[in-house]
């Protein structure tokens, strides 16, 4: 299958589902609107509203029914890279290429499109046209367990507590799989949940997900150290200034490389028993670790 048309394909579905969910960019009171505009159409990969409607249709699901749950997922994220960039966090400039929000809009305004794109998010996945609302029930609760205090916010604050010292790698692992895996995990789930998924789908879309996620931030690891801040649109080299444990400074770069190749093959072999559906997915799993953005 071909992956970047795959790819772009779906990134047009989701921007514009994007345009139709959001408040309009000239909507009352502007800035917020503007700021929330500004970070979610500066050209993100869309990986996670992708993964959404890619476990959807492995399933044998038409996507357009769980569009607005990749939508919101996309919302979550961008939240989570504006607040991530904050003075406060990461105190970042450059971010998917431009000026981080913060940088372009203020810090208070920054913070308060965080705080709306979260919000938002949540209306979004309600406003779903469907008869299955025990589903949305479900897609809501999977969201917000991944987004909490249990899921990305546990993990990146364990992250902000260990910067500058020497965490043993239980605890790097569980940053890894907390901050960033499990918003990955769940957007899959989420994709299975509304397509129908059985119970023997599920958990083995869950396994494939869960070494996806924890690949997909080694893959960022890596491309901190090897990559170039051109191509990823952000300031390469950050974490070893900012004292992170990492899988390569704890592990080194080959060993590094090995884990994620590793966890990708793990990923591949959870979809044995699906068929050609699920290649989209497959794509995707090879696509995380030899990305170079
Ligand atoms: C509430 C103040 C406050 C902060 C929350 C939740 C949070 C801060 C941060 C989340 C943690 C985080 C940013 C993890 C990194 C995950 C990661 C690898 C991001 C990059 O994702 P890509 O490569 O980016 O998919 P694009 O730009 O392509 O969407």
């Amino acid at each position: 299958m071909n992956l970047n048309r795959y790819l772009s394909e779906k990134v047009e579905v989701i921007n514009r589902g994007l345009k139709e969910l959001l408040p309009r960019e000239d909507d009352y009171p502007q800035t917020l609107h503007r700021a929330m505009h500004y970070s979610l159409f500066a050209g993100g990969k869309r990986i996670r509203p992708v993964l959404v409607l890619a476990a959807s249709e492995a399933v044998g699901a038409d996507p357009a029914a769980a569009l607005n749950c990749a939508c919101a997922f996309e919302c979550i994220h961008t939240y989570s890279l504006i607040h991530d960039d904050l003075p406060a966090i990461d105190n970042d400039d450059l971010r998917r290429g431009r000026p981080t929000c913060h940088r372009a809009f203020g810090e208070a305004a920054a913070i308060l499109a965080g705080d709306a794109l979260l919000t938002v998010a949540f209306d979004m996945i309600a406003r779903t046209e469907t008869r299955n609302r025990g589903a949305i029930v479900k897609v809501i609760q999977e969201l917000a367990k991944a987004a909490g205090s249990t899921g990305m916010i546990g993990g990146q604050m364990v992250d902000i507590e260990s910067e500058d010292s020497d965490i043993p790698f239980p605890v790097l692992e569980y940053i890894h799989i907390h901050k960033t895996g499990e918003l990955i995990l769940a957007a899959i789930r989420c994709g299975a949940i509304l397509g129908g998924a059985s119970k023997k789908e599920l958990g083995a879309l869950s396994r494939f997900g869960k070494s996806i996620g924890l690949a997909f931030q080694i893959a960022d690891d890596i491309l901190d150290v090897e990559g170039s801040s051109d191509e990823m649109g952000k300031n390469t080299g950050g974490d070893e200034k900012k004292g992170k444990a990492t899988y390569p400074s704890l592990i080194g770069l080959d060993e590094s490389r090995k884990r994620a190749s590793e966890l990708v093959e793990m990923a591949l072999g959870s979809l044995a028993d699906f068929d050609g559906k699920a290649d989209p997915l497959r794509a995707i799993a090879r696509y995380i670790i030899a990305r170079r953005k």
